[in-house]
Parts: C-alpha cells; sequence; structure tokens
C-alpha cells in the first residue's frame, strides 16, 4: 500500500515531465505551419524511419485572418475560437495526422496558445479560419463563447492595459502581452474552456503541449489547468501516462520572472541555450568552443531535466521573442549545423528541432522589415504543400533543415547515444574539442582558422566506421570520410577549417 502511495505520488510529479517519446526515440522537430497533411506524410516517409520521436505543430486552434500585412506567420498567435480549423487544416485532417504519425511512433506535440485571444484593437467581424465572429469592442468571442467577463482588463494596473514595463510581475501576468487580449485564467469558466480543448486533442491522440507565453500566465492557474488534462489516450500511450508540458518561458537572467517558477509543472524553454552556444560558435565576445567543457548547468543553465533546448525558434530565427542577434539559423547553415550538432551530441536537455521556411530577408536600420512573411502560400492564402525533390531536400521555400544530412543523422546520433555519459573531452584551449557519449559516439569539432590532424581517445569498439558529416554508411561503404578506431580505441582525426562542414562524427550503428 505504502509502496503504492509512492508510486503514485512519483508518477504524478514526473509524469509531465517526460516527453513520452517512444523507447529510443530523444527528439523532437518543429514543423513551423506545415500542413497537416503534409506532416502525417513526413512522418510515415521520413520521421518515422529516421528515428525522430516527435513533431511540435502550429497552433492548430482558429485564428484571426491578417491580410495586413497579408497573412504573417504571427497571425496563428491570434486565437478566436478552440476549433480546430486553421490553414494547417481542418479537424479530419488533423485527426488523421495524428493517427498515422502515432501510428509509426512519432507523437505530436500541439502548440497551445492560452494565454490570450487576438489583438485587442481588432474590431468586429467574421474573418477568422472558420468564419467564427468576434468583437473586440465588446470582448465578445462567441466561438468558445468567451465575453467581457472573462479577461483580465480589471486586474491591469497600466494606463494602456498593456505590459509596461517587464520588471513588474503583476503587468507581465495581468495585461496584455503585444496588445493582446488577455484571458482571466483564474477563473474556473476560462479554466474549463481550455481544459475542454486540450482534452479533446488528448483524445484525438495529441502527446503533450508547448505552452505558448508561460510567462504571462500565473503558475498557480497554469498548474490548476495543467492538473485537470487528461491520462493520454491508451491505444497508444502506456496506462497513465501524463501529457508532456513545456511553457514557454523566456529568461535570459534578470527580470522579476524566473524559468524556476514553473519547475513544477513541466519542462521549460532554456532561452539561455541558443544565445550563448551562438555567441561561442561564432566567437563572439571571446568566447571559444573550448568553454563548452562544462556546458549546460555549469553555465548557470537550469536542470537538465526541466531544459527543452533549441538552437533557435520561429521567433528568435527572425528577431522576434527572445535570444538576440547571435542566434544561429539556417541562413548561416555551415555555423547552424555545427551548433545543431552539438546540441544533439551533448547530453543536456531535451531536443528540439527547428525546421522553417524561407523568406527574403531584408534589413533597414538592423531589423529585418520581412519579418512577418508567413509561410510559402498561394494567392488565396492557402499554404503550399511541401513538395520532396529527388535529392531528398524540400522544394517551394521550404528550408526543411531536419532532412538536412547532418542533421538527421546527429538526431540518430543522439537515440544511439541515449542514457551515456559525457566522456573523452578534449579540446586545445581554443575552438576544436571532441567529446563521446560513453562507448557509443564520438564527435569532433574544429572551428579554429587552421587545420586540425589528431589522435584521439574515442572509446569506441575497434573497427571502421562512417563519418555521419561528409557522408554516411552505405550498405558496407562509406559515401563520405572514414575513421578507422583501433584496439586501444584511439583514431586519427583530419579536419580541415576549409571543408564543408568542419567537424566529424562516428556511433556504434555506422561501423562498416
Ligand atoms: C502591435 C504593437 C503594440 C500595439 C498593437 C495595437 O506592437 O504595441 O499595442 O499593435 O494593436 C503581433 C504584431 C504586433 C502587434 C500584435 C497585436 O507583431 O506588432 O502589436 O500582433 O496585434 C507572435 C509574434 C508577435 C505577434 C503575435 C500575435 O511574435 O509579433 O504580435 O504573435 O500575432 C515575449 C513573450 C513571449 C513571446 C514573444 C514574441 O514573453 O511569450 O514575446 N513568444 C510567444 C510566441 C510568439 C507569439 C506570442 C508569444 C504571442 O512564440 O510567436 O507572438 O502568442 O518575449
Ligand atoms: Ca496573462
Amino acid at each position: 500500500m505504502r509502496l503504492l502511495l509512492i508510486l503514485l505520488l512519483f508518477g504524478s510529479c514526473t509524469g509531465q515531465f517526460n516527453p513520452n517519446v517512444a523507447c529510443g526515440r530523444t527528439s523532437i522537430v518543429h514543423l513551423f505551419e506545415w500542413r497537416w497533411e503534409d506532416i502525417a506524410e513526413e512522418c510515415e516517409r521520413y520521421l518515422g524511419p529516421n528515428g525522430f520521436g516527435g513533431v511540435q505543430i502550429s497552433p492548430p486552434n482558429e485564428n484571426l485572418i491578417i491580410t495586413n500585412p497579408n497573412r504573417p506567420w504571427w497571425e496563428r498567435y491570434q486565437p478566436i475560437s478552440y476549433k480546430i480549423c486553421t490553414r494547417s487544416g481542418d479537424e479530419d485532417q488533423f485527426k488523421d495526422m495524428v493517427t498515422r504519425c502515432n501510428n509509426v511512433g512519432v507523437y505530436i506535440y500541439v502548440d497551445a496558445v492560452i494565454n490570450h485571444m487576438c489583438g485587442s484593437g481588432v474590431g468586429k467581424g467574421s474573418s477568422s479560419t472558420c468564419g467564427s465572429s468576434y468583437s473586440t469592442n465588446d470582448e465578445s468571442f462567441p466561438g468558445v463563447p468567451y465575453s467581457n467577463f472573462d479577461f483580465n482588463d480589471n486586474k491591469c494596473k497600466t494606463s494602456s492595459g498593456d505590459i509596461e514595463n517587464y520588471d513588474d510581475t503583476d503587468q507581465v501576468r495581468n495585461c496584455r502581452l503585444l496588445s493582446l487580449m488577455d484571458l482571466a485564467l483564474e477563473k474556473e469558466y476560462v479554466r474549463g474552456k481550455i481544459t475542454d480543448y486540450l482534452n479533446k486533442l488528448i483524445a484525438i491522440g495529441v502527446a503533450g503541449f508547448r505552452i505558448d507565453a508561460s510567462k504571462h500566465i500565473w503558475p498557480r492557474d497554469l498548474q490548476a489547468i495543467v492538473s485537470r488534462l487528461n491520462n493520454l489516450n491508451t491505444h497508444w500511450f502506456p496506462n497513465v501516462s501524463r501529457p508532456f508540458i513545456f511553457q514557454e518561458v523566456i529568461d535570459l537572467g534578470g527580470g522579476g520572472i524566473s524559468v524556476s517558477d514553473y519547475f513544477d509543472i513541466g519542462r521549460v524553454t532554456e532561452f539561455k541555450y541558443g544565445t550563448k552556444l551562438g555567441k561561442l560558435i561564432r566567437k563572439w565576445d571571446g568566447e571559444k568552443m573550448a568553454y563548452l567543457k562544462n556546458w549546460g548547468e555549469g553555465w548557470g543553465f537550469m536542470p537538465t531535466d526541466r531544459a527543452l533546448v533549441f538552437v533557435d525558434n520561429h521567433d528568435n530565427q527572425r528577431g522576434h521573442g527572445g535570444g538576440g542577434d547571435s542566434i544561429l539559423t539556417f541562413f548561416d547553415a555551415r555555423l547552424y549545423k555545427m551548433a545543431v550538432a552539438f546540441m544533439l551530441a551533448h547530453p543536456y536537455g531535451f531536443t528540439r528541432v527547428m525546421s522553417s521556411f524561407s523568406w527574403p530577408r531584408n534589413f533597414v536600420n538592423g531589423k529585418d522589415i520581412n519579418d512577418w512573411i508567413g509561410p510559402p502560400s498561394y494567392n488565396n492564402g492557402s499554404i503550399k504543400a511541401v513538395p520532396i525533390n529527388e535529392d531528398s531536400t524540400c522544394g517551394d521555400g521550404w528550408v526543411c533543415e531536419h532532412r538536412w544530412r547532418q542533421i538527421k543523422n546527429m538526431v540518430i546520433f543522439r537515440n544511439v547515444a541515449d542514457g551515456q555519459a559525457l566522456t573523452n573531452w578534449w579540446d586545445n584551449g581554443q575552438n576544436q574539442i571532441a567529446f563521446g557519449r560513453g562507448n557509443t559516439g564520438f564527435i569532433v569539432f574544429n572551428n579554429d582558422n587552421c587545420d586540425m590532424d589528431i589522435t584521439l581517445n574515442t572509446g569506441l569498439p575497434a573497427g571502421t566506421y562512417c563519418d555521419i558529416i561528409s557522408g554516411q554508411k552505405n550498405g558496407d561503404s562509406c559515401t563520405g570520410k572514414q575513421i578507422t578506431v583501433s584496439s586501444n580505441g584511439t583514431a586519427n582525426f583530419r579536419i580541415s577549417n576549409s571543408d564543408a562542414d568542419p567537424f566529424v562524427a562516428i556511433h556504434l550503428n555506422v561501423k562498416v
């Protein structure tokens, strides 16, 4: 009985931190603005076979249609109702996606926008993705329904009604973020509408939620909502599995709100990760890769079992949200691949890979005036399908970083190394570093402006391995470099600073 109680307690407090990925899978990918049909295909043809654990999807609930500017990606962060009905697809398409992805062991994580509805200056109309009406004049959203009782106006003490000072916790949580209509999440009624929405998604079979703008939600309100969520659908998940919760809180140090305010509820986004890693790999501010030796908590990051980590996200890849100029993206492909490979090789945190659409950046006085541009789409506003080229890359403006050989192969590296400690660290005091993961994998970086020719202890069993960065294993041969590990575990690595990618990685599954 006592044991059962302990088990129950344990289960109830560890549940929402567990990403629920299928055994042997360790990363998710954000398929930003993809259509549900395309995600279903991608699960079956690519993500399942290549060991991806899941997909973070764009918000599936009805949103405001914005035409000035013309259909920006950020219209999806202005909810009108909780009907599953967006440019990505309708409810049937959503269900089909969840079923097909789950059936191949790739789970769906929903971006839940629950802090607010649309912008407060929008007015009255029904220009929304499912045609539901709204009026910000009398604060009414009949598609939910919400009325003027359900917003925070009375609690917010600023004269504009917007957040004016980020150091004032009350403002940050009670006032309007970016002027978006702020929901009163302490109200039973509002909590009920949100839990109904999330529980409906759980019944369909999703595995968890990204909680958008968590910093702007009182932790006790979020805790109340999370505790009312149902267990996951047992058609795909073990009995009493809790939905995975990861909360978007931008905490780069300083400010009144800390990521630790949210540790009891679920995991939290670690925004320091991408900012610092970008600086290191760009070698800004005198930073060097040798400093990565104590990466993780040693850098003042949150505990690894609370961290959701990423190199860039849909906001900071285009200058929104937090992170700053150091953030690496697909625009800096060579450095970006190093950053993502480092993240996937290193044991810290639960990893999310970004998969973007491209847009024509246009910096005017340091700001990209095209930061609003939405996904590849037709003149009528519908989002374009993601076409797959013969070489397995994507067309029509979809970048598909997750399909870049180096990134896809490192997702597999992480699966192979799962549970293994960081071992055999080596660095030259500058920007050449190497480390292993137990005796399962080894990675070497040369981010210095000179060539590297060195013999290192890899910890791997003797044999010939295919480098998964310059190529990969193809039957019994390698399409790129070969690395020979001798009987004492050492191997010679030659990496020129002019190599297409100045790093090498090998693991147990690419031995020939
Ligand atoms: C503008 C002015 C306001 C003015 C208002 C008048 O900026 O000062 O009062 O008009 O109506 C868009 C526009 C923004 C506009 C706002 C309201 O960019 O200019 O306000 O709409 O109409 C995304 C975009 C935002 C966008 C929002 C809603 O990034 O630009 O706002 O969607 O469409 C903080 C938070 C963090 C947040 C981050 C961006 O702590 O939580 O800012 N990140 C998440 C998401 C992000 C999303 C939101 C939160 C909001 O990752 O994508 O914002 O859901 O750091
Ligand atoms: Ca709020």
